[in-house]
């Protein structure tokens, strides 16, 4: 079981030749703006403001590394898809994503979050599509569980499992009451040391 002892913000970067150096693993955070990516990681770390969160979408415009344990690192990317950045702005976004995502050795796995109360999106497809071709472990995570009622979330699941192709339902999780959270700890472990987990 994934055990966090130790959190540390390890730098903001804007262009992939910054990133740092060595050899840790990582896994990155994918989602569009707004859908609770920095909220995450401060809930899977039990800190209040490690990753800068807001009611601003757009807020990450930058790769953020948070380091874990001193063993490996958790990416937050943009978000992506938020109609109010310049589309010029967006499309550099998206290309650096891409690009991440494409030429970093060290990503070992890739959670994309979506928004448990909304149906996937053509950017949520498409991100979805193109993470199956990196051949890399994708996550994909529900969040704000605690924002629909017991009843909608099963067809709210359905419809995410429908809309992003599948094959099982995504996992839920809330960083407002914590739900999910151990569910997620376990997964991120079997990526970070596959030999060790059963
Ligand atoms: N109720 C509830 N609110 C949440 C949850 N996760 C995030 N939020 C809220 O949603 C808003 C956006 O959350 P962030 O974590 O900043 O989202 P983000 O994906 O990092 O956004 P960008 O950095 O703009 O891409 C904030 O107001 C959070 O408090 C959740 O699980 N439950
Ligand atoms: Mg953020």
């Amino acid at each position: 079981m994934l055990k966090i002892k130790q959190a540390v913000y390890s730098g903001t970067f804007v262009s992939l030749d910054q990133l740092p150096p060595g050899e840790l693993p990582e896994i990155a955070l994918v989602g569009r703006s707004n859908v609770g990516k920095s909220s995450l990681i401060n809930k899977l770390v039990n800190r209040k403001n490690l990753a800068k969160s807001s009611s601003t979408p757009g807020k990450t415009r930058t790769i953020n590394y948070y380091l874990i344990n001193e063993e490996w690192y958790m990416v937050d990317l943009p978000g992506y898809g938020y109609a109010k950045v310049p589309k010029t702005e967006r499309e550099k976004w998206g290309k650096m994503i891409e690009s991440y995502l494409h030429n970093r050795p060290q990503l070992r796995g890739v959670i994309q979050l979506v928004d448990i109360r909304h149906a996937p999106n053509e950017n949520d497809r498409l991100m979805k599509e193109w993470l199956q071709n990196c051949d890399i472990p994708i996550l994909i995570v529900a969040t704000k569980a605690d924002k629909v009622s017991r009843g909608a979330r099963q067809k709210n699941l359905t419809i995410i499992k429908k809309g992003l192709g599948l094959i099982e339902l995504p996992m839920c999780f809330s960083a407002a009451t914590g739900e999910g959270i151990s569910e997620l700890a376990g997964s991120i472990s079997e990526i970070i040391n596959p030999a060790e987990e059963k």
